[in-house]
């Protein structure tokens, strides 16, 4: 009955709306456990992680990243080639439906440029564009940079 109701309600959506993008459901995307490594003593370079879970029925992709903390936000892959640890940039990263992908040191991860942080400050919004999603804003914890990874 619940699930006939729902899907009603997605066609009705799908029907109302001009666009024939797919229409995820509210809670499509969560991203959990985000945080950014507070930038070493005179650096403006810094990297983040979290969990995203694509609850949603539709795939989808992660496009964008952006933070007012930071002039610019990417997402990278470390990778190891023959031995050594390289780092691609992704313009995006694909996220299918019911997919988790966990952005941690040594695979996805985010880069954070031009990092300014008020003294004291333990928390910043970081927004996620998606290919269908709408954005979605988290509020990242900023860590101490004494767990820092030697990334950079
Ligand atoms: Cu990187």
């Amino acid at each position: 009955m619940k699930l006939k109701l729902l899907s009603a309600l997605f066609i009705a959506a799908s029907l109302a709306a001009c666009d024939p993008a797919p229409t995820p459901s509210e809670m499509g995307l969560v991203i959990s456990d985000a945080r950014i490594q507070a930038p070493l003593l005179g650096k403006s370079i810094t990297s983040g992680y979290f969990d995203i879970t694509n609850h949603s029925n539709v795939d989808d992709a992660i496009i964008g990243i952006e933070s007012p903390i930071a002039e610019r936000v990417e997402m990278h892959l470390s990778e190891d080639v023959n031995g050594i640890m390289k780092m691609r940039r992704q313009v995006a990263i694909d996220l299918k439906a019911g997919e988790t992908i966990t952005f941690k040191p040594g695979g996805y991860h985010l880069m954070l440029f031009g990092v300014g942080l008020d003294k004291d400050q333990n928390d910043a919004a970081v927004t996620f564009k998606f290919k269908h999603a709408p954005d979605v804003t988290i509020i990242a914890e900023i860590a101490e940079s004494a767990l820092h990874t030697g990334h950079h």
